[in-house]
This record gives structure tokens, sequence and C-alpha cells, in this order.
């Protein structure tokens, strides 16, 4: 028998944590602990998760290969690792009200890449949300697999107030018939009508395939309109609004339940992350209580009165306001590209990103926006008065022309209130340091 030494140096089974057997990889979570705890969290699609879901992400259903699906997998061993499946899968269908659900999708860019193989062939002709007005990548973007594999016509945003333009849409679809009209943004404040987007596409003949990544939550609850009814496939991510792991969900009528499940596996995927499906699971059954309903309140009520407050200190907030998570302000009313803004705020201990706008005239790396998100700060259970008092250190900083003393005592004020509203408190982070 091997002695506990000789099981040591071959790296089995050690039992010693992390910051002992990698300190270089330790330290740098560490550090990202301490980031995550000391600044003001704006990015629109980032959250911050629970203990269970940090603990269900860190398991060792990590180790498991299920290619397949509950009850018909090509491996054995996977009884456990079903049990999470089918729970994750139920919650889903539950939550959102859906015929059907897969969450095995890595990421919502390989569910939108799934949705568009179950419901069209490459060549085919596709509506998207222009990038610049709003959209995603996978929405038809040239320099993606969506506009490098199907005829991509874009559509966007009227210019007198930027909200989708539904007439200018429907006159695009009944012009090209496209086989997918794609709706759902990454940068979009206001609410969308799904039910606008599905009358259009039955006068076209479309499918409607929608992206709610960024609204899951929202939609979860009811503080945005629900796509179910009116789309054949809906897609999420489950780490934006929804405050889940990293990962993709892919929802869809009974009629495409055999093709976004043989799209998912084995078309484009091989072997789940199970550890990160358990995750799911675990987020889907917190979005499922009372509490989540409370919290998309809040991440709304927060972001109208952050949008409501940059306005009042005379940014320009495109599309007039917000009715979602998300704030975008068109910067090209100061001195400052969202670049310039981006790099300011992250000085002062604030993160947002620079974001192209509507008619933009910039490169995506310069941009001329910033785009801003309540979900997170909300997680923290910071409430409408502290959003007022964010725009107000945001327009400190912004208007600092790089001043170090104005930035420096607006990074001091961003700490004490961080330190009020604190993060996984008593912990160090990690799921062997949550269950200590
Ligand atoms: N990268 C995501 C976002 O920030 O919106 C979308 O995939």
């Amino acid at each position: 028998m091997s002695s506990t030494a000789e099981r040591t140096a071959i790296g089995a089974l050690d039992p010693r944590p992390l910051s002992e057997t990698d300190p270089e990889v330790a330290a740098a979570i560490d550090r990202e602990l301490e980031r995550q705890r000391s600044g003001l969290e704006l990015i629109a699609s980032e959250n911050f998760v629970s203990r269970g879901v940090l603990e269900a992400t860190g398991s060792v259903m990590t180790n498991k290969y299920a290619e397949g699906y509950p009850g018909r997998r090509y491996y054995g061993g996977c009884e456990f690792v079903d049990v999470v499946e089918d729970l994750a899968r139920e919650r889903a269908r539950a939550l959102f009200g859906a015929d059907h659900s897969n969450v095995q999708s890595h990421s919502g860019s390989g569910a939108n890449m799934t949705a568009l193989q179950a419901l069209t062939d490459p060549g085919a002709t596709l509506l998207g949300m222009d990038l610049s007005h709003g959209g995603h990548l996978t929405h038809g973007s040239p320099v993606n697999f969506s506009g490098l594999w199907y005829r991509v016509v874009p559509y966007g945003v009227r210019r007198s107030d930027r909200t989708i333009d539904y007439e200018a849409l429907r006159n695009i679809a009944l012009e090209v018939r496209p086989a997918v009209i794609i709706a759902g943004a990454s940068a979009y404040p206001r609410t969308i009508d799904f039910a606008r987007f599905a009358e259009i596409a039955a006068e076209c003949d479309a499918r409607v395939l929608v992206d709610m990544a960024h609204i899951a939550g929202l939609v979860a609850t009811g503080h945005h309109p629900s796509p179910v009814p009116h789309a054949d496939v809906v897609t999420s991510t489950t780490h934006k609004t929804l405050r889940g792991p990293r990962g993709g969900l892919v929802l869809c009528r009974e009629e495409h339940a055999t093709a976004v499940d043989k799209a998912t596996f084995p078309g484009l995927q091989g072997g789940p992350l199970m550890h990160v499906i358990a995750a799911k699971a675990v987020a889907l059954g917190e979005a499922l209580k009372p509490g989540f309903r409370e919290y998309s309140g809040l991440v709304v009520r927060n972001a109208r009165a952050l949008a409501g407050r940059l306005a009042e200190h005379d940014y320009d907030i495109v599309g007039g306001g917000t009715d979602t998570h998300l704030v975008l302000v068109d910067l090209r009313t100061t001195e400052l590209t969202g670049k310039d803004a981006e790099a300011l705020l992250g000085r002062a201990g604030i993160t947002v990103n620079k974001n192209t706008v509507p008619f933009e005239t910039r490169s995506p790396f310069v941009a001329s926006g910033i785009r801003i998100g309540t979900a997170a700060l909300s997680t923290r259970s910071m409430g409408e008065a502290e959003m007022v008092t964010i725009a107000d250190l945001m327009d400190r900083a912004l208007r600092s022309e790089g001043d170090e003393r104005v930035l420096s005592a607006v990074e001091a004020e961003v700490g004490a209130l961080c330190t009020e509203y604190p993060l996984y408190p008593g912990t160090d982070g990690t799921p062997g340091g949550l269950s200590a």
C-alpha cells in the first residue's frame, strides 16, 4: 500500500488548500475577491452569485463526463449528475413557463449557435439588431459565426428617440423575408415588445429567436414582459440578472425540443459541464423564491434612480431612460470618449465598460458611450439613495480631467460605501472557504 507521502508526491488527493499547492493562482483569486469587494461593480452583464452557487460550481461534479441527457447517457455513473440536470431543466421550465428547456450550453453565444442550428440552415437570411444599436455579436456581426455563416440584414433604433424602430423592422422583414428574426440585445435599456416581433415574423413566415440574456432575471419575476409566449426559441445566459454561474440556457416550444437537444449535443458540444449545471439548478431554485422578485424590483428601481441622477448631471441617456437593469450613456455631449470614461471611473474604483452607441462614429475600442448596470450592486443590497450617491461620484470622476486628488477622494468614498455593504463577509471567497 502506498504511503501518504507517496500519494502526495503524485498529486493524488492532496488535502492541502490551494494557497499551499499553488500560491500563485490562490493569490490571484484572493486579489480578485478583494477587487470585487472594494469596488463598485457596474458592468451590466455581471453579478455576484450566492454561496450555494459558488459551492456547486466548485464541486466534484466537475469530474464527471455525461455526454447525452438524463437517463440517456454515453457514460456510466451518471445517476447523481442526472439528478441535478433534471432539477435544472425542470426549474428552468417552471420559472419561465416554457414547454422545453436545455441547460447544457456552455455560454450565451453557444446557446445562440444552438438555436440557429435548430431553427435554420447555414446560408439562410437572418434579421438581427445592429451591434452598435445594442445588438450582440452573435446576432449577425460580420466578424462572428452568425455573420459568416448566415446572410444577415441588420435593424436598429430610430434616430429621434433611439428606441427600436418596429415599422422599419417590419419593412425590412417584408422585403427580405428572413428565415429567423432575432430579438434581444446587450445594450438596449427599454422594454422590448416581443409580441410585435412575433406579429412581424408571422407576416413573413419567419421564426422568432429571442436572446433574453440581459433581462432573464427580470423576465423571471415579471419585471419585463416574457418572450416565451412569442418565440420559437429563447436563449439566455445564466449569470447576468439571473444571478447564476457563467453559462447558457435554451428554452423552446415543444415542436423544436428534439432539434434544440440535438443541436446542443451532439451538434455543437461534447460533455456538459455538470458542476455548472448543478450551479444553474441552485440559481434557478433561488430565482423561484419570493426574495428574487424583490431583488429584481430593486434592480429596476436602482437603474431608474441612477439614470435619473445622471440625467440631472446633464448626461445624455440613450432611449431617454431605462425600463431594465441597464443604462447607456452617450458621451458625445462631453469631451470624453467611452474609453476615457471607463479609465477615469476605473481609477476611482468604479467599473463600467465602454460601449458603442446608436449611430456610432468611433471604433468599438474607443466608443462614444458607457454601459452601466445595477444587478451586481443590488445584490449587495444597495438601494436608490446609494445610486444617487454613485451617480454623483461618477460625475465627479468624469469631470476630474484626470486630477489625482479628485479621483483619490472619489475612490475613498467608493471604499466607504463598499465597506457599508460587504460582499462575501467573513469568507475567503472560495467554495472551501465558504463552507469552512
Ligand atoms: N459580453 C456580454 C455582455 O457584456 O453583454 C454579452 O455576451
